[in-house]
Parts: structure tokens; C-alpha cells; sequence
């Protein structure tokens, strides 16, 4: 019989404490904005639904923002920036968000149901970065699915990536078009890519059709479905670091952060490895952020919960690029 894990060891092995103790928040995509990092992390509650593959015990109602001065100091909870019942379309789940700014607006992206149970992307605005944040009446039409992150480019395009499996419905849909019918492809065929689309100058709806994004193995050929170790999941990332676009993502129920690397925002993409080992929790998700010239990667896990995987806590720690442009693994539980 497997042993309980020692959560007080893993708590002083880990690389990194909780950012915050008093609630609890995963998902966390974090940003430079006004000289000060922000934090926009999914707020865990236990909605006392039980554990199933659907994910249907992430049941979060509301966004928090957390920011901190530098790298590792003091974190403030801004308090709740945007609740679920002032979200006109939405009707549960409040899912990974994602935030952006443009000409002094700050815009919230996030998913969540809708009233017929479906994962949809609703973008909300507000004036500061840590909200409040007003929602627009409906979802992006055209979106699907979860866990949206913005990408804003050296150019001035800003980039909508998103997509997640089983819970996060992606398997459903084909060439953006939804049927029940459809479900994760078998394991020697092409594996289902994450989906982009640029977002219109406004940043609220999508300025074209969202394309599938090809992830790609040492042989140029797309990952296949049954390769669940380095397949695309969920939690969806973009940065850029000298020049190249690097995609990050989860490999779900394998539970690595992994990073596929390229030269064009659209892909594709190849892989070049993981950046994180399995954290403690069966989800795994994570944002990748510069600050002045070092770079970080927000993560979470589920020890302060003593394990329960709905009740996670973000974390951060420093990653490393070797020479050729490959980032150093990281063991979340170094000792
Ligand atoms: O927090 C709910 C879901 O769990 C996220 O959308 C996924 O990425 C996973 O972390």
C-alpha cells in the first residue's frame, strides 16, 4: 500500500513556500505592470463536490489579484476582483485566468460554463491592474474551452492561446466547431494542438478563426495522442527570450510543465523539454515571467492542503537558460 506523502517534509524540501497562506489560489499567470508584479490566480474553494475526471470539484466563484514589489517579497491580496454572479453569461467554474494591458486598460481573461454547461472565454476591463474588473455581457464569440492566455507581441498583436482536455472539453471539438461525438483521438494518431487566434485592437473578441497550434517531436512530425508525456493538456503559456517564442503547457495526467520552442507566434512549435517535475496535486500549471533581467516561473501545488487537489497554492522560484537556449528542469521538492 502506498504511504501518505510527509507533507512538513515536503514543506521544508520545497523550492518555494506558498505566495499567500490565508486562501487558496493555483493557476497563477503573472505580469510586470506599473513597475509591480501582479498575480491573476484562480481562487480555490472546496464547493464539496466530489473528485471526477470532469474536474467538476474546481467549483471557484470568484478572482483574486495578488501582486508584490519584487521577486520573492511581501504579497498583498487585492481582495476579489471579479465575482461569478456579475458575470451575465456565465453560469460556474471560474477557471485559470490570464490578464493584459493595453493603452491604460486592463483586461481580465477568463473561463467559465455557460448557462448550457459549456467552457467559454469572457474577457472583463478594468482601470487598474489589480481590478475591480467589469464584465462584457457575453463570452468572446468564437471562443471555447479553458485556461486563455494573452500574449501581447513585440509588434503590438496580442494573441489569445487556450484549450484544455477532458474537463476543459477541448476533445469535443473539431476545426472550432463543438460535437459530443468527438473525443480524444487514438494514441497513434496526431495529438489534439492547443488553439490561438489574434485578438481584435480592442483586445475583446477574436480577430480571426482560432488555428490549431502543431506541437512537434525531434523528427518534425506532430506528437501523437498516446505520447502522454509530453502531449499538449492544458494551461497554455507564451514568452519570447532571445528571439524565440517558447509555448509551455501541462501534460495533464502525466503532470510535467513542459515547452516546445519556435519561430513565429502560430507555430509550430518543437518540443525541447520540461521545465517542471510533478508537483504534489494531480493539476500542474504555471506562467513564466521577466523581471528586469531574470525570469520566473509562478506554479502551484496542493502541500499547505496536505494534498487535496482542488485547494492548491501558488508558488514561484527563478528558472535558468543554458547557452543553446534550454531551460534547466526544475525538482519542486529539492531537499
Ligand atoms: O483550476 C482549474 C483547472 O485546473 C485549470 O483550468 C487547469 O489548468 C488546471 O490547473
Amino acid at each position: 500500500m502506498d504511504q501518505a506523502p510527509d507533507y512538513e517534509e515536503l514543506e521544508r524540501a520545497a523550492l518555494s513556500p506558498p505566495l499567500v497562506r490565508h486562501i487558496y489560489t493555483a493557476d497563477p499567470s503573472a505580469h510586470v505592470f506599473e513597475g509591480r508584479i501582479y498575480i491573476y490566480p484562480s481562487h480555490d474553494i472546496d464547493a464539496g463536490i466530489p473528485f471526477n475526471d470532469n474536474g467538476d470539484h474546481f467549483g471557484m466563484e470568484d478572482y483574486h489579484v495578488l501582486s508584490m514589489d519584487e521577486p520573492f517579497g511581501p504579497v498583498q491580496d487585492h481582495g476579489v476582483a471579479l465575482h461569478l454572479r456579475d458575470i451575465p453569461w456565465a453560469s460556474r467554474q471560474l477557471w485559470a485566468p490570464d490578464a493584459a494591458e493595453k493603452d491604460g486598460t486592463y483586461y481580465l481573461f477568463f473561463p467559465a460554463r455557460d448557462q448550457h454547461g459549456r467552457f467559454r472565454i469572457g474577457v472583463a476591463t478594468g482601470d487598474r491592474p489589480e481590478g475591480p474588473f467589469r464584465a462584457r455581457p457575453s463570452a468572446i464569440r468564437g471562443s471555447y474551452s479553458i485556461d486563455p492566455a494573452v500574449y501581447a507581441d513585440e509588434d503590438g498583436a496580442y494573441y489569445l492561446y487556450f484549450g484544455g482536455l477532458w474537463g476543459g472539453q477541448l476533445q469535443e471539438y473539431r476545426h472550432n466547431r463543438y460535437d459530443k461525438v468527438y473525443a480524444e483521438p487514438a494514441d497513434e494518431e496526431p495529438a489534439l494542438g492547443p488553439r490561438v487566434a489574434r485578438l481584435t485592437d480592442d483586445l475583446l473578441e477574436f480577430a480571426e478563426v482560432p488555428r490549431e497550434i502543431k506541437l512537434l517531436d525531434e523528427q518534425g512530425e506532430v506528437l501523437k495522442a498516446g505520447d502522454h508525456d509530453r502531449r499538449f493538456f492544458e494551461a497554455a503559456w507564451m514568452h519570447r527570450y532571445q528571439g524565440t517564442y517558447y509555448f509551455s503547457y501541462s501534460t495533464g495526467n502525466t503532470h510535467y510543465i513542459c515547452y516546445a520552442t519556435g519561430s513565429s507566434p502560430y507555430g509550430p512549435f518543437t518540443y525541447r523539454g520540461r521545465i517542471l517535475s510533478p508537483v504534489i496535486g494531480w493539476t500542474t500549471h504555471h506562467s513564466i515571467c521577466a523581471v528586469g533581467d531574470r525570469w520566473y516561473l509562478f506554479y502551484h501545488d496542493s502541500v499547505l492542503s496536505r494534498g487535496i487537489t482542488h485547494l492548491r497554492s501558488v508558488k514561484m522560484a527563478e528558472i535558468r537558460y543554458r547557452p543553446d537556449g534550454s531551460i534547466e528542469t526544475l525538482d519542486p521538492y529539492p531537499g
